[in-house]
């Protein structure tokens, strides 16, 4: 063993021992209720062990949301600490702790899961398949994600936090510079939670290609499924880059090596360069989904077909490219010359244009449509203005002569707050509130939903316009505290708006919890008069989806079927073409590997490597075990397909 283990437990700290008291009591309060309503078998039956791509979606978006709250306290100590000058609320040290988890959950433990759980609730839906192409991998996906979020959210009371900010740069995440476990915590739970994205991105992408209806071609898919296909051929060439600057760094850290080291004659650039070849296709990662989001919200609630479909998609397809080539614009000041610089400076700009055309696409689907003001309808429509403050001011950021004036102040801070909260939250918010009766089987409260929009969306105006001025003045990031009373008015500011969109997010969960109780039942499937294939389905859906696999004519068949009232499988069904269907089985190896995943890290965050060969031995034995397991999954018989569908049958 080792001095680590002497500060294994964070002490000394009011808030962290609050937090160790919430953690044992909110445990002991699930596993009571869990015993006391006689829970557990259900659990682990319906849950825990599921490879149904709805239910790991639904799981999907829980842990989304759970980390969102994470995130914003996080954020909202930071305003606080900020809201006035010479603050010494949170000292240096813990200042730097809390911007480090608060970029990373949001980025890594927020908004990933949030969007590959909506992507898992609805592709396979849309694209008229029974789940996914790997349902098992799945499984091992979801599991480890968040395996690998509860290891990173324990740092905060077991060894220590990471300090080193969301970008972790060489030299200052290594040992020399940044004892303690903090670090390690950081490059293990990513290393986890990255092959778990890098699963889900092949796994989509086969499905996307492979899993589609009869005769839905690539230009009959639906734009959001387009938006995930793209997105998943980024994750197929960023994440494995991020999963190698991790494991080098690992190596720097646990056993002494020297990548990016100067001492150690390494190249603290490297880690620059590897870490944004994977960072910035990852903010597109999280901006295509959000965008296949607005395009189907504002074409179902403008009742109109998607304007420029085809523009849409091509501009889709050439930003995945594109942001696989601007990285260096991340670091213009540190020294590559002018014509690296102009190259990425101009090849950054060029995003603009085809985002630009989405976004003149969007307005022309409203235009002349019959705009209906739905709750996701209006998180779509708030996104069009702030998406666009966030663009032209990334364009700003772009001209890499300028941005030796801005780089990291607060102008930066804006800038990707818009970007990020006016798309990839805002996307899937109007996400989860578009597909919600489809998850839930009810309505979300229109007038709580508009509360929480309300307070929301103008409190983040109120929040982060502030900011491009306090940048432009001069104050920087990551910084702990200002001297400059010049600085005060604006800082209250932002503060009250962050407490605003605090208020916001309480209000949007209450929604939740108010209507599950008492909000309207769809019984339906189709609520909104929808336009593709999820809501041709029943609600509650059955686990295998269609029970007969309807065949596609053109985009937006279930729309058209109903418009020119068509017979179609897509409205009911002839009895006698039912045939069993073939479904995959149920589990529990993918829950068992993702907790050994889990001890591998936790135990070589502390450097007890003999537990963490065991427990990595242990994952090897499941693969093994999976390997010579005879799994042919089984079938759904006719009897219980009819029994399942009787509304909608039709004896022929
Ligand atoms: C209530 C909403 C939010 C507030 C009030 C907020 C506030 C802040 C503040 C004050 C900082 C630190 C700036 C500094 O000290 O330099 C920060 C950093 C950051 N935030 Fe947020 N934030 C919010 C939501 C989000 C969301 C939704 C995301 C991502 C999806 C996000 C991603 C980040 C990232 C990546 C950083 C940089 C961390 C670093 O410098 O290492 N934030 N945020
Ligand atoms: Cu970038």
């Amino acid at each position: 063993m080792n001095h680590h283990v002497d500060h294994f437990f964070v002490k000394g700290d009011p808030m962290i021992y609050a937090a160790d008291l919430m953690i044992i009591m909110t445990t002991l309060a699930v596993i009571f209720v869990l015993t006391y309503y006689k829970k557990w078998k259900w659990l682990w039956n319906e849950w825990l062990t599921t490879v149904d791509h709805k239910k790991i979606g639904i799981m999907y978006i829980i842990a989304a949301v759970l980390m969102m709250f994470r995130g914003g306290v996080d954020a909202l100590l930071m305003r606080a600490q900020l809201t006035v000058p010479n603050e010494d609320f949170l000292d240096p040290q813990h200042y730097n702790e809390i911007f480090t988890t608060h970029g990373t959950i949001m980025i890594l433990f927020m908004a990933m899961p949030f969007i590959i759980g909506l992507m898992n609730v609805a592709v396979p839906l849309q694209i008229g398949a029974r789940d996914v192409a790997f349902p098992y991998l799945n499984a091992l996906s979801f599991w480890s994600f968040f395996t690998a979020a509860m290891l990173f959210n324990l740092s905060f009371v077991i060894g220590g936090s990471p300090d080193a900010g969301w970008t972790a740069y060489a030299p200052l995440a290594e040992p020399e510079l940044d004892p303690g476990v903090g670090q390690n915590f950081y490059l293990l739970s990513l290393q986890i939670s990255g092959f778990s994205t890098l699963a889900t991105g092949i796994n989509f992408f086969v499905t996307i290609l492979k899993m589609r209806a009869p005769g839905m071609s690539m230009m009959k898919l639906p734009i959001f499924s387009w938006s995930i296909l793209v997105t998943s051929a980024i994750i197929i060439f960023a994440f494995p880059i991020l999963a190698i600057a991790l494991a080098l760094m690992t190596f720097d850290r646990l056993f002494g090596a020297h990548f990016f080291t100067l001492t150690g004659e390494g190249l603290p650039m490297m880690w620059a360069n590897l870490f944004w070849l994977w960072g910035h296709p990852e903010v597109y990662i999280v901006i295509l989904p959000a965008f296949g989001v607005f395009s189907e919200v504002i074409s179902t609630f403008s009742k109109k077909r998607l304007f420029g479909y085809k523009a849409m998609v091509w501009s889709m397809v050439l930003i995945g490219f594109l942001s696989l080539i601007v990285w260096v614009h991340h670091f213009f000041t540190m020294g590559a010359g002018p014509d690296v610089n102009s190259f990425f400076s101009i090849s950054t700009m060029a995003i603009a244009i085809p985002t630009g055309v989405k976004i003149f696409n969007w307005l022309g689907t409203m235009f002349r449509g019959r705009i209906q003001f739905t709750t996701p309808m209006l998180w779509s429509l708030a996104f069009i203005p702030c998406f666009t403050i966030g663009g032209i001011t990334g364009v700003m950021l772009a001209m890499a002569a300028a941005d030796y004036q801005y780089h990291n102040s607060y102008f930066l801070v804006a800038h990707f707050h818009f970007v990020l909260i006016s798309g990839t939250v805002f996307g899937c918010i109007a996400g989860l509130l578009y597909w919600y009766p489809k998850m839930f089987g009810h309505m979300l409260n229109e007038k709580i939903g508009k509360w929480a929009f309300w307070l929301f969306v103008p409190g983040f105006l109120i929040c982060f316009l502030p900011m491009f001025f306090l940048g432009l003045d001069g104050m920087t990031r990551r910084v702990y505290t200002f001297s400059n009373s010049h600085w005060t008015d604006l800082n209250v500011i932002a503060s009250i708006g962050a407490a605003l969109m605090g208020i916001g997010f309480m209000v949007l969960v209450y929604n939740m919890i108010w209507s599950a109780r008492y909000g309207k039942r769809d019984k339906t499937g189709d609520p909104w008069d929808g336009r593709t294939l999820e809501w041709a389905t029943p609600t509650p859906i059955p686990h295998y989806n269609f029970a007969l696999i309807p065949r596609i004519k053109r985009l937006d068949e279930f729309w058209y079927v109903k418009q020119n009232n068509e017979p179609s499988v897509l409205r009911s069904l002839p009895v006698s073409k039912l045939k069993p269907i073939h479904m995959p089985n149920s589990s529990g190896r993918p829950f068992v590997m993702s907790w050994l995943f889990f001890i591998v890290g936790f135990a070589a965050v502390f450097y007890v490597y003999w537990v963490a060969a065991l427990a990595l031995i242990g994952v090897l034995v499941c693969m093994g075990l999976r390997s010579f397991e005879i799994d042919d999954g089984h079938y759904v018989s006719v009897e219980e397909i009819k029994r399942t569908e009787k509304n909608r049958i039709k004896e022929a």
